[in-house]
């Protein structure tokens, strides 16, 4: 068979909704945009982990403490299934973790903003697992077999992520003027780099197009901004919170609402890695790899004892 015509055959798979599977054939690119996407994606679930890890300690209370332990424990569950998806693909962890630490992968912008007070715990719950709900259900769906199932688990994850960020600012806005004033600077802070999370504009997201023909999207960066930026304006009102756009409306003939413009110079600062904390994320990640040498050595040397004794066994 020609490459053409395992090309169209391939196409043909993705046209009748069947899912490719490691052992398919597949264009290179195809391979190789999954890696990318998929490799990006468990990386930033790992290093979402540290901006909520850094408030465990400091968790208001004890059910607080267990919920969000648990959410970080989760983040870290979703970068094992992605990066085992991703080694469907020919590449191994090592490899990932290397492209991760030596800059050559990326990982999701907003994880490069500070949390400065607990409401920015509720802030990112409600905002950053809202927004990742919503670009990731989708995945669900995605042409490649191992990503759409390992998101099956991850979204369900997530949906209760975003309820317990909600009920963070519930309580917070409900409470004394202090607590409503922290819970509106976090939603200050965190509302843009939010919607920064879906990516550029779909005219200048050199991705998009062949992604979408490969049903790894099934929506452009910007139907889903819009999309999340509907369902969250309500969830705002019920907090009696402001969103920081005063562009926002809504538009009765799109029936959508409107929205200022995004400071893109800022995104793309923060994904050349100049964001405010990119350099700390990254040396966080690479202590704790370099940290953790003695346990892959410990356990390299503890399963070649035990492939030893098992061929003196059957010697
Ligand atoms: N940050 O052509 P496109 C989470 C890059 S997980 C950094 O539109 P594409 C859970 C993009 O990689 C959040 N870089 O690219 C959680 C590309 O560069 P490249 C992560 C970005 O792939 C919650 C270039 O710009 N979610 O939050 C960003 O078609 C709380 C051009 O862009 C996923 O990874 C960005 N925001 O669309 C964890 C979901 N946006 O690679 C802890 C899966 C774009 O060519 C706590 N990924 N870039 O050098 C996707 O859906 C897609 O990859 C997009 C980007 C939509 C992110």
């Amino acid at each position: 068979m020609t490459n053409e015509q395992q090309e169209s055959l391939f196409q043909q798979k993705i046209d009748n909704e069947l899912r490719i599977e490691p052992k398919d054939w597949m264009p290179e690119q195809y391979r190789k945009t999954l890696v990318r996407q998929i490799s990006q994606h468990a990386h930033s679930e790992i290093v979402g982990m540290l901006p909520e890890g850094n408030w465990i300690t400091r968790a208001p209370s004890l059910r607080r403490k267990a919920v969000l332990l648990a959410k970080v424990q989760d983040e870290a569950g979703h970068g094992l299934y992605l990066y085992s998806a991703a080694e469907t693909l020919g590449i191994s962890r090592d490899q990932m973790l290397d492209q991760l630490h030596d800059g050559t992968a990326k990982y999701s912008s907003i994880f490069n903003y500070p949390t400065l007070t607990w409401a920015d715990m509720g802030a990112i719950g409600w905002l950053v697992d809202g927004a990742a709900i919503m670009n990731q259900v989708p995945l669900c769906r995605c042409s490649y077999g191992p990503y759409s199932r390992a998101m099956i688990r991850v979204c369900k994850e997530e949906s209760f992520h975003q309820r317990q960020g909600y009920e963070i600012m519930l309580t917070l806005a409900n409470g004394t003027a202090i607590q409503k004033k922290m819970a509106q600077d976090a939603l200050n802070r965190f509302w843009w780099p939010a919607i920064m999370m879906f990516g550029p504009n779909d005219d200048a997201s050199p991705n998009s197009i062949q992604s979408m023909k490969w049903k790894i999207k099934r929506f452009s960066n910007d139907d889903l901004r819009q999309k999340f930026i509907d369902v969250t304006v309500e969830q705002a009102n019920i907090l009696g919170l402001t969103i920081p756009d005063k562009d926002l409306k809504w538009n009765e003939e799109r029936g959508h609402y409107d929205f200022g413009t995004i400071n893109w110079d800022e995104f793309w600062n923060v994904v050349k890695g100049n964001g405010p904390c990119n350099k700390e994320r990254l040396a966080a990640r690479k202590n704790a790899w370099d940290n953790g040498a003695w346990v892959r050595d410990a356990a390299t040397a503890h399963s070649e004892k035990l492939a030893a004794k098992k061929a003196a066994m059957t010697a």
